[in-house]
């Protein structure tokens, strides 16, 4: 319990008819899309709010649609640099755990891979399966804006990063985007919207280790940074690219996981969402 505490310290289908063809009846000419360039869309949304849950229902609703989901065992089992296929691969350690632990001491390095590692999948060539597809979408869960907009943001604030820890991290941050920039853009973000009490009540529930330690007030924090992001637009951005990206916001107080009308309710406002981008 007591290192997470540290984060605080400074602050301050069911539906077969859906599967088939979700997208029958969009315009085959709406600006950029005309039936060839992806749609991209993240996915963001506090932790265990049910974002992997969601993807899994996009997956079922969407078959066709590409999903690329976050790279947590990545992040939980770092390897050696230089691990050949086929041979014993050593690993370097817990990082999550590691963050979670010292965060004073492992959040700068944290922010450094789990941005590498979003980036690395944001800049993926399209599979061939999505090239195939009349009105192909890509999902991807969480993006290189919500790690610094929601993550970094928070640490830095939460005095987990410091100044100058901060400042360098800005620094890359902005410059890898703006080289990246044409092949990183997104059409839209899908916001998982539930209050910190049931973010805390299913992560609960999952039991990740590395998070037993999180308590209400951190989930808190990171709320109020997608409320300021998403919803009240008052965070501070530093990419025009950003500035008018559609948001659709979910609420998913109520269990999705199980409920068919629910889930039924999410897709078709995904549907009419993603028709519209
Ligand atoms: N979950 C739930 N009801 C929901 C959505 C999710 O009980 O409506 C559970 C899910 O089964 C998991 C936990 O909440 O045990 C966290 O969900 P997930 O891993 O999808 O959250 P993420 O961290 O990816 O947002
Ligand atoms: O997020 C997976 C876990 O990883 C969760 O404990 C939050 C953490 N996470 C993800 N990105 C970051 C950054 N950039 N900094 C710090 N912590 C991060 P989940 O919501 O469970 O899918
Ligand atoms: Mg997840």
């Amino acid at each position: 319990m007591a290192p997470v505490r540290l984060f605080l310290s400074r602050f301050r289908t069911p539906f077969s008819s859906m599967a088939q063809k979700p997208l029958e009846g969009v315009p085959s000419s709406r600006g950029l899309h005309a039936g060839c360039e992806p749609r991209r869309l993240s996915i963001e949304g506090n932790i265990a709010v049910g974002k992997s849950t969601f993807v899994k229902l996009l997956m079922k609703t969407y078959p066709e649609w590409h999903v690329a989901t976050e790279p947590v065992a990545t992040w939980q089992n770092i390897q050696a640099a230089g691990t050949q296929k086929g041979q014993t691969t050593q690993s370097l350690g817990n990082l999550l755990d590691m963050m979670y632990q010292e965060p004073a001491r492992w959040s700068y390095t944290f922010q450094t891979c789990s941005f590498m590692s979003r980036l690395k999948v944001q800049l993926e060539p399209f599979p061939e399966k999505l090239l195939q597809s009349k009105n192909p979408v890509q999902i991807f869960e969480r993006s290189v804006y919500s790690d610094r907009y929601i993550f970094a943001k928070n640490l830095f604030e939460n005095g987990s990063l410091s100044d100058i820890e901060w400042h360098i991290y800005q620094d890359w941050h902005s410059f890898l985007l703006q080289e990246f920039a044409s092949q990183l853009s997104l059409h839209g973000f899908i916001y998982l919207q539930a209050t910190p009490q049931i973010c805390l009540k299913r992560l609960d529930q999952r039991a990740r280790k590395e998070e037993k330690g999180i308590e209400l007030a951190y989930l808190e924090q990171l709320h109020g940074q997608h409320e300021a992001w998403l919803v009240h637009k008052t965070t501070k951005l530093h990419f025009d690219a950003l500035l008018n990206i559609p948001v659709l916001i979910l609420n998913v107080n109520d269990d999705f996981s199980e409920e068919v009308t629910k889930q039924e309710e999410l897709i078709r406002k995904v549907n009419t969402f993603v028709k519209n981008l």
